[in-house]
């Protein structure tokens, strides 16, 4: 069970996330938040980057220590983070974001949040689980390889009727958001408890999208998610699931 955050601020870190393993390393307890003004080696993931300009945006990181959580159940606190995020852009801002599986929010056709989680085994334990998540606040522009494809907060509220967003306030409300998700799924270790509100906002759901494995790429009609937050998709009347992992989720038209 998740009870108390301690929370702190640093003007620049490398990655937010990997400011929370060092503290973990150094035995650091469950609840500790690190959130930074800006990242200068901010990480997506499998080796991608994560773009967190200059006060632009939130960069943020949680550690968890689950007692006795099965490794399978790891991949499902980010489904659990994206409801989160989802939820609080949704309560302070009107913002009614779409989750794209595994990881991220998006509005309007647009990404404007990620999460990363991370872990480590200590004796074929899970010993720390690190949940980093990156929303794009202030943000005007983004640098050109994502500019089709990157949103913000600002952005989206200049569309009706305008307003900011602002960055402390915003990621109190995703770490009380998540708090109560995570509680619920903690309980079974699945997301029987989120599975139906998780749904409602699932943007892939219903759609066509392009499964690109190391393996194999193949188009598919996802259906909707199992209790354990893998993606179920349909191909030639058949249903597969499909893990989160290296593995993208890719909407033949446009970027979901
Ligand atoms: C993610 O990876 O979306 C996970 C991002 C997690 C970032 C947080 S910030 C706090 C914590 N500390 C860290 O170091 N990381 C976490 P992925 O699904 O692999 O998407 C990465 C891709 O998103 C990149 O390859 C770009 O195409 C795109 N991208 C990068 N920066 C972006 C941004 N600011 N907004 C929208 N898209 C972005």
């Amino acid at each position: 069970m998740l009870k108390d955050y301690c929370f702190e601020y640093y003007e620049s870190v490398d990655s937010t996330n990997d400011r929370i393993k060092a503290r973990a390393h150094a035995d650091e307890v469950q609840g500790l938040v690190i959130s930074a003004g800006q990242q200068t080696a901010g990480k997506g993931r499998i080796g991608r980057k994560w773009e967190s300009p200059s006060h632009d945006s939130i960069a943020t990181s949680l550690l968890l220590r689950p007692e006795e959580i099965s490794l399978d159940a790891i991949p499902t606190i980010t489904v659990v983070a994206a409801m989160a995020v989802r939820d609080a852009l949704y309560c302070l801002y009107g913002l009614d974001g779409q989750i794209k599986w595994p990881n991220d929010i998006v509005l309007d056709g647009k990404k404007i949040c990620g999460i990363l989680t991370e872990m480590e085994l200590k004796d074929g334990k899970v010993w720390y689980v690190v949940v980093g998540i990156g929303v794009n606040v202030h943000n005007k522009n983004f640098p050109k390889e994502i500019a089709f494809k990157a949103t913000s907060v600002d952005l989206e509220l200049a569309k009706s009727e305008g307003g900011q967003g602002h960055r402390n306030e915003l990621t109190n409300e995703i770490w009380n958001s998540f708090k109560k998700y995570y509680n619920i799924f903690i309980e079974t270790q699945d997301m029987t408890g989120l599975k139906e509100e998780y749904e409602k906002h699932l943007a892939n759901r219903g759609n066509r999208v392009r499964i690109e494995a190391q393996e194999a790429s193949y188009e598919a009609t996802a259906i909707g998610i199992n209790n354990r937050g893998e993606l179920i998709v349909e191909v030639d009347g058949e249903e597969r699931i499909i893990r989160t992992g290296e593995v993208s989720v890719r909407g033949i038209y446009g970027y979901i």
